[in-house]
């Protein structure tokens, strides 16, 4: 019998991240320069396997993820793939993809970096970059105006987010990416983007994603355990039995810090009996 070994592949991988239908597939299509992942055309989530492609002209691997703070609450589903699909693949950075018509940073959006803060490594956000899709304009004043209020803002409220959520502050300065990714319309400011981005992407080593583990809930940072022990003293006769009961719960402490308690629950108990006064009276 011929055994193969199998050859983990070193080319530098991109994984794709973000919300739901702000163009995660779409940009992986761009990168890869061929339709590969399976991309929208309504509003309903697309995407719901991890999936890996690879441009061998440019020598450059993209993973592209499902959405998470999907509508159908398949986000913890979605999360455990992905982390068992990148685990043992070469990734060497993160691209979170926004789409560039958003007006503002939606709650929804603060809520998705926070959980893949939760979910990733800290190190992680040092090899991540910010791509705009659907980033075009007419008039180049007004587009180079926009890209930089973008670059301006997301960054530092991304920039922020992170910080907070660690507590340490990042070596990065999130760079921004602009591209429009339809294939049958490519400009020139997205072509130069993808070359921006590959070249990005591939001056990075391989992250330690080995060493992530997966959460029993995404949503939650982690959790404690508190402790309480109940004295109280009954009377039996001419005995006293001291009574001490111990009780734990579990404190449960999500990406935005609010704490949910658990029920105490009993998990152990001693008893103590001793005479405390004599049986004959002197009189
Ligand atoms: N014109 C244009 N359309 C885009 C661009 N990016 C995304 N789209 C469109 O936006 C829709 C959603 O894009 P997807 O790539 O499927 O979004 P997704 O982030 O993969 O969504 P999920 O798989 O649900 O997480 C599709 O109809 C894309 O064609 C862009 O840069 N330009
Ligand atoms: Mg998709």
């Amino acid at each position: 019998m011929i055994y193969k070994k199998k050859i983990k592949s070193t080319i530098p991988t991109i994984v794709l991240i973000g919300k739901t239908g702000h163009g995660k597939s779409a940009l992986g299509n761009f990168l890869l320069e061929r339709n590969y992942f399976g991309v929208s055309s309504e509003t309903e989530s697309e995407t719901h396997e991890t999936k890996i492609g690879i441009n061998k002209y440019k020598n450059i691997g993209v993973i592209d993820t499902p959405g998470l703070n999907d509508s159908k609450g398949r986000d913890q589903e979605h999360y455990e793939n992905i982390i068992r699909f990148i685990r043992n693949k070469y990734i060497t950075c993160f691209l979170l993809v926004i789409n560039f018509k958003e007006t503002k940073i939606s709650y929804d959006l603060q809520e998705i970096i926070k959980i893949y803060c939760n979910i990733f490594d800290f190190d992680f956000f040092n090899n991540m970059g910010l791509v705009f899709t659907r980033a075009y304009e007419k008039n180049k004043k007004q587009f180079e105006k926009l890209k930089s209020i973008k670059k301006t803002v997301y960054r530092a409220y991304i920039k922020d987010i992170i910080e907070k959520f660690y507590n340490k502050k990042l070596d990065n300065i999130l760079p921004c990416f602009f591209v429009d990714t339809d294939l049958d319309d490519i400009d020139e400011n997205s072509l130069e983007e993808k070359d921006n981005i590959i070249t990005w992407a591939k001056s990075f080593r391989k992250l330690n994603v080995e060493k992530l583990r997966i959460k029993k809930n995404l949503r939650i940072k982690y959790e404690k355990r508190e402790t309480r022990t109940n004295y109280d003293v009954d009377i039996d006769g001419n005995y006293k039995i001291q009574k001490w009961d111990y009780y734990e719960r579990y404190v449960y402490v999500d990406i935005n810090d609010a704490k949910y308690y658990g029920s105490w629950s009993l998990y152990d108990y001693s008893r103590n009996r001793y005479k405390y006064r004599s049986d004959c009276i002197i009189f």
